[in-house]
């Protein structure tokens, strides 16, 4: 059994739809812990960071934008295998593959507009909570 912890964010569209309270009770019920989450308006650097990875890539530009664009609700959750269980909860990136009952498949349509992002391994949990939370911000 692993417990892990993971970095979940609802993007600035599923706070502006007001799906923060549905997602926040999904992974609730699945029986994972929370132990940290805020509104936040995330910054130009704070999102170029966490987005490092496609800094080549031609749509980082709009990445950078959208999730800058408003505020976004970010959580810390804890649980066994919360990090892979968690993104099968939300479904496949693009939204046209996410299955019905995801968060994804149940809430979007667009590539760049899906809802929620999750952490897709241990060293992406852990640099994501880092830059999102300082320790005090934890239980
Ligand atoms: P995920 O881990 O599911 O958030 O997906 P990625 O890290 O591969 O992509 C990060 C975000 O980039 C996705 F949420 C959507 C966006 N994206 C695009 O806008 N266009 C693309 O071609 C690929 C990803």
């Amino acid at each position: 059994m692993a417990i892990q912890t993971t970095f979940l964010m609802v993007k600035p569209d599923g706070v502006k739809r007001q799906l923060v309270g549905d997602i926040v009770d999904r992974f609730e019920r699945k029986g994972f812990e929370l132990k940290g989450a805020k509104l936040m308006q995330v910054t130009e650097e704070l999102a170029k960071k966490h987005y490092a990875e496609h800094a080549e890539r031609p749509f980082f530009g709009e990445l950078v934008e959208f999730i800058t664009s408003g505020p976004v609700f970010a959580m810390v959750w804890e649980g066994e295998n919360v990090i892979s269980v968690a993104r099968l909860m939300m479904g496949a990136t693009n939204p046209a593959e996410s299955a019905p009952g995801t968060i994804r498949g149940d809430y979007s349509t667009t590539l760049s507009h899906n809802v929620i992002h999750g952490s897709d391994s241990l060293a992406a949990a852990e640099r994501e909570i880092g830059l999102f939370f300082n320790e005090n911000e934890l239980v």
